[in-house]
C-alpha cells in the first residue's frame, strides 16, 4: 500500500471510531474496491455492543422495494433507531436508473444524521459483490446502527447470498402476476420470512394476496414460523408500520427458538468455507502453470491421490 493509501486508511478509521459517518463511507469504499484491505480493517475497528437486526428487501424490478424501504425509514426513526441502508443494484455496472431512482425515493432521509444510505452497483475487485455487500454490512454494524435495511434488485444468485446474510427477508412482489411468478420461481419462495404485496391500489391486489396466502398454505410447512402476507402502498406509507411490526415479531421469534443463532452459526461457517475456497484458488491460480502441479491435478482427478494430499502440498508451498 502507498503512503496516501496508508493515509486514507488511517484517517478513515479514526473518523469511524470517532463515530462520524464520514469514516464509514471511507472504510466502506475501501473494503470495496480493495478487498484484500478488509482484514485489516475489520481487526482494527472492533465490533459494536448495540444489539442489530438486518433486514433485506428484494423482488422483481420496479415492485417499490426503495419505496417501501423509505417509508420503513421513516417508522423506524419515529421509534428513534439508528437506520444503515444499503442498496446493491447488481444489474447495472455503472449507477444507473435504479440509484437514481433510489435517490429519489429515499430524499427525505438523506439529511437526516440518525440515517446512513449506501448504494453498492460496481462488482468490487476481485470479490464480486456479494461478498462487498457483506463487508458493508458487517461495517455498518460495527458502526453501530441497530437496524439495517438492505435492498437487493433482481432475483438471480447475487441476491440469494445477499439475503442469506440478512436475519429477516421481506420478499415484495405486486398483483400483476407475471415478474411476481418468476420471483418466486427463482427461489425467492423458500428464502422469505414476510411477503409484502405493495401496489395494493392497483387492480388484483386483494385477490393477489389470497392467491398467495393459498399458496403458501400448500407449500410445505418449513417450520414453526408461517410467513405472514402483508399489503401496502409504499407511496403513500400505507402499511409500512404493519410490515416493520411483522418484522419485529420474526425478529422476536429468531431470538425466542434459538433460531438467530442456528442463523449465526450456518452464516459463519459459510464465510469460513467461502474464504478457505476463495484463498485456495487464488494460490491455486499461483501454482497451476507449473508442469508438476498440473500433473498432481491429473493425478488427484482420476483419483489416484487423495485430495488431502492436495491440500496438503498447497498449504506447504506457501
Ligand atoms: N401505484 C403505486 N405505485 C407505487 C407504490 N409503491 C411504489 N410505487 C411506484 O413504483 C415505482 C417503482 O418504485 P421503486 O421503489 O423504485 O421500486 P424498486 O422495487 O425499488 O425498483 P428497482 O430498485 O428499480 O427494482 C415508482 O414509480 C414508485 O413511485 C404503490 O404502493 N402504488
Ligand atoms: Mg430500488
Amino acid at each position: 500500500m502507498d503512503n496516501r493509501a496508508t493515509a486514507r486508511l488511517e484517517a478513515g478509521i479514526r473518523q469511524f471510531q470517532a463515530g462520524r459517518d464520514s469514516g464509514l463511507a471511507r472504510l466502506i469504499t475501501l473494503v470495496e474496491s480493495s478487498p484484500e484491505l478488509a482484514d485489516g480493517v475489520f481487526s482494527r475497528i472492533g465490533e459494536s455492543s448495540v444489539p442489530c437486526h438486518v433486514i433485506g428487501f428484494t423482488g422483481p424490478p420496479g415492485a417499490g422495494k426503495s419505496t417501501l424501504v423509505s417509508s420503513v425509514t421513516t417508522v423506524l426513526r419515529d421509534e428513534g433507531r439508528r437506520v444503515g441502508i444499503v442498496a446493491v443494484d447488481p444489474t447495472s455496472p455503472f449507477s444507473g436508473g435504479a440509484m437514481l431512482g433510489d435517490r429519489i425515493r429515499m430524499e427525505r432521509h438523506y439529511l437526516d444524521p440518525g440515517v446512513f444510505i449506501r448504494s453498492l452497483a460496481t462488482r468490487g475487485g476481485i470479490g464480486g459483490l456479494s461478498p462487498a455487500t457483506k463487508d458493508v454490512i458487517k461495517l455498518m454494524r460495527a458502526f453501530g446502527f441497530d437496524t439495517i435495511l438492505v435492498e437487493t434488485v433482481g432475483v438471480g444468485q447475487t441476491e440469494l447470498d445477499v439475503m442469506a446474510a440478512v436475519d429477516t427477508v421481506a420478499v415484495v412482489l405486486v398483483p400483476e402476476a407475471g415478474d411476481s411468478i418468476q420471483a418466486m420461481k427463482a427461489g425467492l419462495m423458500e428464502i422469505a420470512d414476510v411477503f409484502v404485496v405493495n401496489k395494493a391500489d392497483r387492480p388484483g391486489g386483494r385477490e393477489f394476496k389470497s392467491a398467495l396466502r393459498a399458496m403458501l398454505g400448500l407449500a410445505q410447512q418449513r417450520g414453526p414460523w408461517e410467513p405472514p402476507v402483508l399489503a401496502t402502498q409504499a407511496d403513500r406509507d400505507v402499511g409500512s408500520a404493519e410490515v416493520m411490526a411483522a418484522i419485529n415479531r420474526h425478529a422476536r421469534y429468531l431470538r425466542e427458538s434459538g433460531e438467530l443463532e442456528i442463523r449465526r452459526l450456518l452464516r459463519e461457517e459459510r464465510e469460513l468455507l467461502d474464504m478457505a475456497f476463495a484463498h485456495l484458488g487464488n494460490r491455486w491460480k499461483a501454482l497451476k502453470g507449473r508442469p508438476e502441479w498440473a500433473e498432481l491435478a491429473t493425478r488427484v482427478i482420476s483419483r489416484r491421490v487423495g485430495v488431502d494430499r492436495f491440500l496438503k502440498a498447497i498449504a506447504d508451498s506457501a
